[in-house]
Order: C-alpha cells, then sequence, then structure tokens
C-alpha cells in the first residue's frame, strides 16, 4: 500500500494476508482510507487509536493487518521527511545486525540436513528444519516443487492429511541426526504449525531437549493461552509462538506468565511498527524476546519494518528471513542486506524499500489459497 502526501513523500505499508488480501483491500478503500485525507502522516499514535479505537470493531486479521499497513507506511514517511533511517526513530541501533533464521526443508531426513547444510554455507547461524513424515503424505513446511516453499495455492484450498502420532514418534529422529552429523553450533528451530494438544506439545518438547532447539513453534492453537502453560510445566526446549496474533492481548497471559520464550507477532499483522513496539516492550518486562513473523508471503516492505524494530529494540530474539524471488525483490527494490548470519535494514531515509508500480502491474492479483488439514479419519484439523 503506498500513502502520498501533499509534501510529494509517500510511504510503503504491506497489507498482505495470506489467502484472504481482498478482505483487507477492501477494508482499507472503503473504510480507512477515506478517514486519511488531510491528516498529518507524524500523527502516528493519533491515527493509529483513531483507526483501532474509532473503529468499534475490533481487532483481528483483516481489521489490524489494514492498520499494520497504514502504521508503516507513516513510520515511512516520518523516516523520509527527517531524513533519517526508522529505526533511528526507535531507539537507534541496539546491536551491530539482526541475527535472522531461514526455511531448510526435505522430504526425509536425508534431504532435509542436506538443505540445512546448504544454508550453513549460505551463512546462516540459525535455520528452521521441516521434514516430510514417513507415512504422512504431505507435512508442513515441505515444499513439493524443489522451489521455495511457498503454502498459498491457486483455485480452492488444498487437502493434506495429517498424522500426529506419526510425526511424534518421527520429529526427535531428525534433530538428533541433525545434530549428530551437525554439532551442537548451529541454531535449529522447528515449527509444529499448530498442530498438537498441549500434552503433545510437552511431549514433543520433552523428546527434544537433548537436541536443544533454539525454538519449538506454535506446539497447539494459542486461542487457549493457558494451555502453554501445560507445556512450560513438562519441558525446558523455548517456545515461540504468535504469527497468527495481531494485537498484544492475544499474547498477554503467555507474555506475563513467561509461558513463552519468543513473541512472533508479526508487524504487518499486529496493527504495524507502533504496536510491534509496545508488544515488544510489554514482552521485554518478562524476559520475552521478539522473533518476529517473516514468510514469503509478508513483503520486502514488512521485511525491511521488522529489521528496522530488530535493529533498536532490547529483546530482541531472532528474525525470520525467508528470501523472496528475484521477481519480489524486483519489485520491491530495497536497501536491506544479509552479511554472515546476519540483516542489517539499511541507513536509507524511511524503511529503505521502494516499489515499481509498472512492473508489480503485469502481475496481478490471483487468487489463493492456504491448504486445509485433515487427520487420517478425515476430520478437520489445524493446516
Ligand atoms: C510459517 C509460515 O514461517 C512460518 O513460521 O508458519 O510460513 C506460514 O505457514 C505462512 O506464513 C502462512 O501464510
Ligand atoms: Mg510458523
Amino acid at each position: 500500500m503506498k500513502i502520498e502526501t501533499d509534501q510529494g513523500i509517500y510511504g510503503l505499508g504491506d497489507a498482505t494476508l495470506n489467502g484472504r488480501e481482498l478482505a483487507v483491500e477492501s477494508y482499507l478503500a472503503e473504510h480507512v482510507l477515506p478517514c486519511l485525507i488531510g491528516r498529518d502522516p507524524f500523527q502516528t499514535e493519533d491515527i493509529w487509536q483513531y483507526l483501532y479505537r474509532g473503529a468499534y470493531w475490533r481487532g483481528g486479521p483483516v481489521t489490524m493487518t489494514a492498520i499494520g499497513a497504514v502504521d508503516v507506511a507513516l513510520w515511512d514517511i516520518k523516516g523520509k521527511a527527517l531524513n533519517t533511517p526508522v529505526y533511528h526513530l526507535l531507539g537507534g541501533s541496539s546491536r551491530e545486525g539482526v541475527l535472522v533464521y531461514t526455511h531448510a526443508n526435505g522430504a526425509d531426513i536425508s534431504e532435509t540436513l542436506d538443505s540445512v547444510r546448504k544454508h550453513i554455507d549460505e551463512g546462516y547461524l540459525a535455520v528452521r528444519a521441516q521434514s516430510g513424515v514417513p507415512g504422512v503424505a504431505s507435512s508442513y513446511g515441505v515444499s513439493k516443487s524443489g522451489k521455495p516453499y511457498e503454502p498459498a495455492q491457486r483455485g480452492l484450498p488444498s487437502e493434506s492429511l495429517w498424522s500426529t502420532e506419526k510425526y511424534l514418534n518421527f520429529v526427535p529422529t531428525l534433530f538428533e541426526k541433525l545434530r549428530v552429523e551437525l554439532g551442537p553450533e548451529v541454531r535449529l528451530l522447528h515449527d509444529c504449525h499448530h498442530r498438537l494438544t498441549p500434552i503433545e506439545g510437552a511431549r514433543l518438547g520433552k523428546s527434544l531437549e537433548p537436541y536443544h532447539l533454539f525454538w519449538m513453534e506454535d506446539p497447539c492453537p494459542a486461542e487457549l493461552q493457558e494451555g502453554f502453560e501445560l507445556i512450560r510445566q513438562h519441558t525446558t526446549t523455548p517456545i515461540a509462538t504468535g504469527e497468527i496474533f495481531n494485537t498484544v492481548w492475544d499474547a498477554h497471559d503467555l507474555i506475563r506468565n513467561q509461558w513463552i520464550d519468543y513473541i512472533r507477532m508479526a508487524i504487518v499483522h499486529g496493527g504495524g511498527i507502533t504496536h510491534a513496539k509496545k508488544t515488544a516492550d510489554f514482552a521485554a518486562l518478562y524476559h520475552v524476546r521478539t522473533g518476529f513473523h517473516g514468510a514469503t508471503d509478508l513483503s520486502p516492505v514488512s521485511m525491511a519494518a521488522a529489521l528496522h524494530v530488530g535493529m533498536a529494540i532490547h529483546n530482541f530474539g531472532i528474525q525470520e528471513h525467508m528470501p523472496h524471488s528475484a521477481l519480489t525483490n524486483e519489485v520491491f527494490p530495497h536497501g536491506y542486506s544479509f552479511v554472515n548470519g546476519y540483516m542489517h535494514p539499511g541507513d536509507g531515509a524511511g524503511l529503505g524499500v521502494n516499489i515499481d508500480e509498472v512492473l508489480a502491474a503485469k502481475h496481478p492479483y490471483q487468487r489463493a489459497y492456504l491448504p486445509i488439514a485433515r487427520k487420517l479419519d478425515g476430520t478437520l484439523t489445524d493446516w
């Protein structure tokens, strides 16, 4: 999304919501943008409160992604108007660079090991490992086409089958092999993608303790925040959750009870930089660090915003980095960079990202859906 000022400065925001993009576009075009005409773009706090409280119907992914898009664009404008990178406005640089992790996956343990090794050779110090599970036709996070993993597909939602039992028996063997082959240094992460019950998450966390994961992500759906207390009672494997959260209230109990170690709420889906900073500051009181979502369904605008916040806040943990395609990077030229496992947002004014609207127009939106998942007996479950 692009917001233009009458001074000729424009800011970019990211309004993507994988599989529900048009809902956000309509919310912005029909309900939000008319209210922005004539406002002072420097008033990020008042505009955030206006869009959040003024809507009456508050929260949720569509609303908060729309607010996030506006907010990020306004911070971009602010930085450009002051000729300074956004992170300077958030506290300046608290670190040399932003530690990132990327995604490795394979059809089996051997392929996954090769994929982790490839990313280590590329310079990553932290790698998420997802593998095909024997007896499960298509496991989460495993590319089917040999191309980088991207879950959304054209046409109606595809259906995949899932077996928690096979998964729980398999995953410890994956990380045992990775540790034996790669040693203790590389930070290994794993995403359960909301598929377990709390006690199953506790079992998995306990079984992974010998392999010292950097984190076990989304062990179970987080609507029931106290479900994470049960996991916490059984395992020291660090826990990350929150990529589908939209406000700090979705994580309030998780954070204040220290039931998690990393909060993943994406800047774009969590109300933008204004709310991400407040959420991070609240999390800092409870030793909870950030691990913002950064999959390829979030644009380079989102990536840049996450890097600016990651540079400035004290309780930064790690940043997800699934590199975008060459075409996406061509549409969104940017100043951020990756060197030896760390990223830096660059020191250009604002976010340091631009958009080639002519090139973008050559790739019109095509509706795509995230898959759904069913257990082997056909019961619908969390994808
Ligand atoms: C995943 C995401 O990156 C992650 O941790 O959970 O890839 C998620 O599946 C997608 O963002 C969904 O659009
Ligand atoms: Mg995830």
